[in-house]
């Protein structure tokens, strides 16, 4: 199993259109990305949290951020200062204490699949799972890199360098990790032909030639190298692969961001688009070890029919997500709806596509059933989706997933619960704000841009009844999971869930 995770890739930033309704990118190409989407399954309405920490917390805990071992509900803090207003006391509402990684039980969606018999392996960026890992994890291979680095070169201190290996006095060429840093060194001939060559899309790689590595490369090689090795052992794994890219700061490959100015991207879109496809390139040479573990060219050792391979993004992208409104950071849909596909040959129906809405706490009920494992004993949010996968169903018996963020993310996010409902194969989004007392309701698919707020109009006599369930339906699950609000900060009383009538 290979769990290929994104960080801050857009629902529009791949240039196929399978998970995105047809809009794929015209100016990033993701070739490797648009092939696995060719032989899996794609999802359109495949949906995170807003940022990382509380998407990932989410994937690992299986719960949401009200969940008892998770209570990460944003990066840092929950109250993270509008640049604008600067400073709390003129905030209406003083956020709740949140986590900043989940409570380490031993019960992570790692040691559901130790439980199957999978040797894990997580290696990249921790955000939101226990840094250090506890032991209740039971990892051999914590994920501890963090792409900004530090170091003294040449006896001058180097801070915040990102993505670059380092050729730093003491320790030599280092991404500071001491998983990746025996592939910190810099590209030369041998690795661009047996390594990057067999990708090449219209870069021109002798521009590597000596120059220091990136570290989605050092990511690739000991991701490879992992695959490579629990095959030769026979042993099954689950390989999580948490990438930085394409997060900020941007830093692409040289030889693509060079691709991408020639055709007249700025420096910027081009920084950019080099990243993109660096990851793009990084994907398939993990998907072509596992269709050739020991690279040799034959695929005799072809692990395809055994290995399900997902490829997911933590939240919205920084850049635009096409017609959706916003971007990573937000509950409209440019922050927390993103790319999904997923693969197994042989189980999963090639190039298909479903429009089921998924969100992360589906994943651990999901790779459970598919394991076999039982997780009757676990608080577990989500469902399972198995059964689209297999093309079983095409509809999960559930009707609302939900969204709740008490307190305040700059500019971006205030006080908010968010109810997202199916009514057949159609979705609304409900939202309520804490401040002002008010909601506002968008119909997903006639308005994926919600700019449209059906409650601003008379609402149809139709919707009524709508509008009633899903009122009644977000405090419900508010109440029941209660759900921290925080407290007025003029007199300190609680903030009230929403009053339905
Ligand atoms: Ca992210
Ligand atoms: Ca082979």
């Amino acid at each position: 199993m290979v769990f290929l995770f994104a960080d801050d890739l857009g629902w529009t930033d791949v240039s196929t259109g399978n998970p995105n309704g047809g809009r794929g990118s015209k100016v990033y190409e993701t070739p490797n990305i648009d092939r696995l989407a060719e032989q899996g399954m794609s999802f359109t309405y495949a949906y995170t949290q807003q940022n990382c920490s509380p998407t990932r917390a989410s994937l690992v805990s299986g719960q949401y951020a009200t969940g008892p071992d998770n209570g990460v509900y944003n990066v840092r803090s929950l109250a993270r200062q509008d640049k604008r207003t600067k400073g709390f006391p003129d905030l209406p509402v003083i956020p709740p204490e949140q986590r900043k990684a989940i409570d380490d039980h031993g019960r992570s969606i790692f040691n559901m699949v130790q439980g199957a018999g999978l040797h894990t392996c997580f290696i990249g960026k921790s955000h939101g799972t226990p840094h250090p890992l506890g032991e209740g994890y039971g990892l051999d291979i914590p994920g501890d890199v963090h792409h900004i680095l530090e170091g003294t070169v040449d006896g001058k201190p180097v801070k915040n360098q990102h993505y670059m290996a380092l050729n730093d006095d003491q320790k030599g060429w280092t991404f500071l990790s001491k998983f990746i840093d025996r592939y910190a060194e810099p590209y030369d001939t041998t690795y661009i032909d047996t390594v990057l060559k067999p990708f090449r899309n219209g870069n021109e790689l002798s521009l590597l030639k000596g120059t220091p590595k990136h570290m989605t490369d050092g990511i690739g090689d000991y991701s490879v190298d992992y695959i490579r090795q629990q095959t030769a052992k026979a042993e099954p794994f689950f390989l999580y692969v948490p990438f930085h890219a394409v997060h900020t700061n941007i830093v692409g490959r040289k030889d693509l961001v060079a691709k991408y100015a020639e055709r007249g991207l700025n420096a910027r879109d081009a920084e950019y688009a080099g990243m993109v496809e660096l990851l793009d390139q990084t994907v398939g040479r993990i998907l072509q070890a596992v269709k050739d573990p020991n690279g040799d060219g034959s695929f005799d050792d072809d692990q395809s029919a055994e290995t399900l391979i997902i490829f997911y993004s933590d939240n919205g992208g920084m850049r635009g997500n096409g017609p959706l409104t916003g971007r990573k950071g937000v509950f409209t849909e440019g922050g927390i709806r993103v790319p999904l596909m997923i693969k197994w040959q042989g189980v999963i129906q090639p190039d298909s596509i479903s429009n089921q809405a998924v969100h992360c706490i589906d994943f651990y009920p999901t790779l459970a059933e598919m394991l076999n494992v039982d997780v009757s004993d676990r608080q577990l949010d989500g469902t399972s989706f198995a059964e689209i996968l297999t093309g079983e169903k095409t509809r999960l018996d559930r009707k609302n997933l939900f969204w709740h963020f008490p307190g305040y993310m700059d500019e971006r996010l205030r006080p908010s619960s968010v109810i997202l409902h199916r009514v057949g194969d159609e979705y609304y989004k409900m939202f309520y704000f804490y401040e002002t007392e008010t909601w506002e309701l968008y119909h997903l698919n006639e308005d994926p841009g919600e700019k449209a707020n059906l409650l601003e109009q008379r609402v149809p006599e139709q919707l009524n009844g709508l509008v009633r369930t899903m009122k009644r339906d977000l405090t419900a699950w508010l109440e029941d999971t209660q759900a921290p609000t925080g407290t007025w900060s003029k007199d300190g009383s609680p903030v009230p869930y929403p009053e339905v009538e």
